[in-house]
């Protein structure tokens, strides 16, 4: 893929950071398939709109979220689980669309890891001041497939912890178009997202849309 540096500016030459052994962030990833990931993103979300799920404490999650794919993560008063149905609706989650799953296969090989079969993908909606806390990505049955995460819309600053939750984090700017990848030893890393800041993107308005894609089954 040509990286141009009008479209990305944070390009380096070779679209290649490391973040830690096993993680990886690709700046600009996406963008070549920005209109159709957006497409399809549309399609998923008139099938199963954007919900603010409850914590198992009791919390309404400022992170709006829904799924596709054959699981979809969930939280509600009984904790966190995969469910092959929309609590919502009552129905299978939408198909993963093609675009997501080749844009999720393509990045995965290109941090190193082949094979990538995501069964789940999470799409979590920000808007300005939406924030999620530090946490592990714990509810997968293995941990050998590796989790790759997409970044649309108004930009962010991704937390980057260790393998404790004291362990202070890294700060990572992702804008529109990056795609993080990680791993093997880097797989239970904490990791969260900071406040939302108040930004325009111009085809996401004040939005931020992050994919997670993950082998949950
Ligand atoms: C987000 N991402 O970027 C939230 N988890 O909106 C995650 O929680 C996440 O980006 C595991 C691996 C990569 C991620
Ligand atoms: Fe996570």
């Amino acid at each position: 893929m040509t990286l141009n540096l009008f479209e990305c500016p944070s390009a380096v030459a070779t679209g290649q950071e490391p973040l830690a052994p096993g993680a990886v962030l690709l700046r600009c990833f996406a963008l070549a398939d920005e209109s159709a990931l957006l497409a399809a993103l549309g399609d998923v979300t008139a099938a199963a709109p954007f919900r603010h799920m409850a914590t198992p404490g009791g919390f309404r999650m400022s992170v709006a979220m829904t799924n596709c794919g054959q699981f979809g993560w969930v939280t509600d008063r009984t904790g966190y689980r995969y469910d092959a149905l929309d609590p919502e609706s009552g129905r299978p989650w939408p198909r993963m669309p093609d675009s997501f799953l080749r844009l999720a296969g393509r990045a995965a090989t290109e941090a190193g890891f082949r094979q990538f079969e995501p069964d789940s993908c999470l799409v979590n909606r920000y808007e300005a001041g939406t924030r999620l806390s530090l946490h592990q990505d714990k509810n997968e049955r293995d941990f050998d497939a590796p989790i790759v995460s997409v970044s649309l819309g108004v930009p962010a600053v991704f937390l980057f912890g260790g393998a404790a939750r004291a362990d202070r984090p890294a700060k990572v700017p992702l804008a529109h178009g990056d795609v993080v990848v990680w791993g093997g030893p880097a797989r239970l890393r904490y990791h969260g997202v900071m406040p939302l800041k108040k930004s325009h993107h111009p085809l996401l308005g004040n939005q931020r849309i992050n994919l997670t894609f993950r082998k949950a089954g």
